[in-house]
């Protein structure tokens, strides 16, 4: 093989190496690289040129070898177009107005459950009760038993509550009590506590119940406290939840854990007192109940009831949003309709 033949030759392969190894990060480079290998007065071009100069038993050689180096470059050529058009940088990108503001992402916004439950945390934290929470699935003994709700009592009636397991039995909380008689076995008065959470009773679902809600139970117990205090606390908590304007009225009722037990209404905030459908033209609506503490209750929990006291109440969050808000169907809360809750955005 002749000097010549090697020169071209290694002409050849070394410009095919360099094809093969090109990369490039602009639109610009991809345009020398047309220019330098594929162009009319390109290297490949010179590269055929040189056909004529070769002895004709490597024509056939060379010929090859010069069609791969040409194919080489235009599917480098074709493949560093794709790859910049993909990546759009370059001078492509050029033609795009970066100062563009970008399309807005859409944020969500506050569970009207979520915006009351911390107006209540927040209202009862300013006078010193402090949150508790416990588990959703509690023993027969938290939910019900140590509540003064003994084994065939109403209130555990299956129809209400909906069991996990059997024997020993495990339940749906149906209230947040149960969170209560574990801070009462754990601790000792003073406890002033509130206790947020959802939970579960096994009924109809319908505009005015659910199976699933949320409720705030609150607890204080100490050496020394009366139905004055209990009364004085929600009204303190009616004024700051519905404004000064709101006036409370207490009725006689009965909860198996307290003794006396009330239930509490406010004044009509539609109406203010002077009758309309949503008080049923009372001019008032019930919001939570309330009582002492049974004593009972209290012995339970090993808390010596000879002496502490205490008040407790309790009342469902959908509730207290259904008359803030003026909703009128509780299945609202739970169906994530975008357009419901994108109402409450400004709430809080
Ligand atoms: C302990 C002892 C007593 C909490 C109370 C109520 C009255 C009450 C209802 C309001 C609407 C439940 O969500 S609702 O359906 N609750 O009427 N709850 S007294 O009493 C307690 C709590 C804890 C240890």
């Amino acid at each position: 093989m002749s000097a010549t033949k090697h020169k071209v030759f290694d002409q050849a392969r070394s410009i095919l190496d360099k094809i093969e190894s090109f990369a490039a990060q602009k639109q610009e480079e991809v345009e020398q690289f047309r220019i330098k290998y594929i162009g009319s007065k390109g290297l490949i071009k010179e590269l055929f040129a040189e056909i004529k100069h070769i002895p004709p038993e490597q024509k056939k050689d060379f010929g090859q070898l010069v069609n791969r180096v040409k194919k080489a470059a235009e599917e480098k050529y074709e493949a560093l177009k794709s790859n910049l058009s993909e990546e759009n940088t370059g001078s492509q990108a050029e033609g795009i107005d970066l100062t563009l503001p970008a399309d807005p992402i859409p944020l969500g916004s506050r569970h009207p459950i979520a915006i009351i439950r911390s107006q209540i945390i927040d209202i009862f934290g300013r006078i010193g009760f402090i949150i508790s929470e416990g588990p959703e699935v509690v023993d027969d003994w938290h939910n019900f038993s140590a509540l003064n709700m003994p084994e065939n009592h109403p209130a555990r009636d299956m129809q209400d509550t909906y069991f996990v397991r059997k024997d020993p039995d495990f339940v749906l909380r149906t209230h947040t009590s149960s969170v209560q008689v574990e801070v009462m076995q754990r601790q000792q008065p003073p406890i002033r506590t509130i206790s947020p959470g959802r939970v579960y009773r096994n009924e109809t679902i319908s505009a005015r119940a659910h199976c699933q809600f949320h409720q705030v139970e609150g607890l204080y117990v100490d050496e020394s406290v009366s139905f004055a205090d209990l009364k004085q606390t929600l009204y303190y908590f009616v004024q700051e939840m519905f404004g000064t304007e709101t006036q409370i009225q207490f009725r006689p009722s009965y909860f198996p854990f307290t003794e006396p037990s009330a239930e509490m209404d406010i004044s009509c905030l539609i109406c203010k007192g002077d009758g309309c459908p949503v008080c049923k033209n009372t001019g008032w609506v019930e919001i939570l109940g309330c009582g002492m503490v049974d004593p009972a209750v209290l012995e339970n929990c090993k808390i010596d009831p000879e002496k502490y006291m205490g008040f407790a109440f309790g009342m469902g969050i959908e509730r207290i949003a259904m008359l803030k808000y003026r909703i009128n169907d509780i299945r609202l809360f739970f169906e994530n309709d975008i357009q419901f809750l994108d109402q409450f955005r400004h709430a809080l």
